[in-house]
């Protein structure tokens, strides 16, 4: 089973969970405390050299980082990814909307 390695409160996780939720995928759940600095450990930056989670560990060993990578990943071929070309552009439109002018802003004030 694919582990999401999160942080409960995160948004960014949350988003992740919410579309497995939706697509019926089953994930383990690996916690990482706010403040415990576990995401500074080099067994973590092994994953993600970029230190942050969500972070999708798949059976195989293969690690990828970054929520949109992760909805884009878990979502190709399913209900909630358009098959037309120009849908799925709208819906990466969506996406960079949300991290580049959602996220910093609103997402990172509300925390
Ligand atoms: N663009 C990234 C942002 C990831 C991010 O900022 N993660 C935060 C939690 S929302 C994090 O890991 N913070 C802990 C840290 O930096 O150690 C994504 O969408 O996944």
């Amino acid at each position: 089973m694919p582990v999401l390695h999160q942080m409960q409160m995160s948004g960014n996780c949350y988003k992740v969970r919410l579309a497995a939720h939706q697509l019926g995928i089953p994930l383990t759940l690996k916690e990482y405390p706010l403040l415990a600095g576990d995401t500074r450990k080099p067994e973590f930056l092994a994953k993600n050299p970029n230190g942050c989670v969500p972070l999708l560990g798949l059976e195989d060993g293969r690690c990828l980082p970054e929520s949109g990578a992760i909805l884009w990943h878990l979502s190709e071929g399913t209900k909630l990814q358009p098959s037309d070309a120009w849908t799925r552009a709208q819906m990466l439109s969506w996406m960079f909307f949300e991290q580049y002018s959602h996220e910093p802003y609103i997402a990172v004030a509300r925390f």
